[in-house]
């Protein structure tokens, strides 16, 4: 069975991650829609690496009837008033917002660590996509959590510029030429100077209403997104960082468990696991860094080390391309878990 695709925000990084990663995976489209907003409509751009062009339609006239998915990438204010249209007309929304990831009738889906709760997608006809870093630390987290039971997670992320979108990159780009020829430029995007620099504030702060008072909403979503996707049991204390990366989150993790597991026993499971690739040397350069993950598929672990300050402890670093996992690839994924599960069965 092939099907109809549309890709709402075609014309961002993510959405054209979408376009490239549907073409590369050669996901069976019977038709495809690039749709985004007046600005860019009637432009062309490439359906990933297939040969062909897309024209960008406009979403004010888009009629989602007839379409089988909508794989939105276009924030929150878009998906906000397009998603509940597209999935009422009978389009099964995969939304990349954060709107839906905590509606308790959205499932909200990382396919490698809980693929089973897509079933509750007709509620709503909307599938939520996760936030970038909280989908790679799943990935990492959940083949150990069903080895040794997770109970608490410390972690800390060193994300790219391009999780602030277009506009991000190019701030940290002009910013670097700019300091580079003596030339002064003020902050349009983050808060502070990011060439050259590291800023502890990723999206804004949360208020006391919550036990997280003081932490951002990144830190949030980090745990919420953590507890609803692989267990509401598990403790995620997270401090997230913009660092001067163009593309690919890194993560320095700790985790407590309920019982033993030692680093040989987390490597070979690691090793065994969906979505991971285990890159491990104890030596110079036996790990892997951001700038090597761009444009992968994979959750690259190294690191992994005992914690001696807990019983049962274990520390990693944990490292993805953010566009891709962290984003589009997620949603592609969802798109043909929805298609193998589901679309299939009712053709
Ligand atoms: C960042 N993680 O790096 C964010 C981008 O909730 O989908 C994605 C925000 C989200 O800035």
């Amino acid at each position: 069975m092939a099907y109809k695709i549309v890709v709402v925000g075609a014309t961002g990084s993510v959405g054209r991650e979408m376009l490239n990663i549907l073409a590369e995976r050669q996901f069976p489209i019977a038709e495809i829609a690039a749709v985004a907003s007046s600005r860019s409509t009637g432009d062309m751009i490439d359906f990933g690496d297939s040969g062909r062009e897309l024209k960008v339609q406009n979403i004010e006239h888009f009629d989602f009837a007839g379409w089988d998915m909508a794989l939105f990438a276009a924030g929150s204010d878009v998906s906000k008033i397009y998603a509940p249209k597209a999935a009422a007309a009978g389009c099964t929304v995969i939304d990349n917002s954060s709107l839906f990831r905590m509606d308790p009738d959205v499932p909200l889906i990382v396919p490698e660590v809980n693929p089973e709760a897509i079933d509750g997608y007709r509620k709503r006809n909307i599938i939520a996509n996760p936030n970038c870093s909280t989908a790679q630390m799943v990935v990492a987290l959940k083949p150990l959590h069903d080895a040794a039971g997770i109970r608490r997670v410390v972690v800390s992320t060193y994300q790219s510029v391009s999780g602030a979108g277009k506009e991000g990159m190019d701030e940290l780009f002009e910013e670097s030429r700019a300091i580079f020829v003596g030339d002064a430029l003020s902050p349009r995007k983050f808060t502070k100077q990011i060439a050259f620099n590291v800023i502890p504030h990723i999206d804004s702060f949360v208020g006391p209403e919550t036990d997280y008072d003081g932490y951002t909403k990144e830190e949030l979503k980090m745990a919420q997104e953590t507890n609803k996707i692989l267990s509401p049991d598990i403790l995620v204390t997270a401090t997230c960082v913009r660092v001067p990366v163009f593309v690919g989150h890194s993560e320095a993790i700790n985790i407590e468990f309920e019982r033993p597991i030692s680093v040989k026993e987390a490597q070979a499971i690691l090793r065994e696991s969906p979505g991971v690739m285990l890159y491990d040397k104890r030596e110079d350069g036996g790990y892997i860094t951001p700038i090597e993950c761009v444009g992968e598929y994979a959750t690259y672990i190294s690191r992994v080390r005992k914690d001696p300050t807990v019983d049962n402890g274990l520390a990693l670093w944990c490292v993805s391309d953010n566009l891709r996992k962290g984003a589009a690839l997620n949603a592609v994924q969802i798109a043909e878990l929805l298609g193998r599960r589901h679309l299939k069965k009712a053709a």
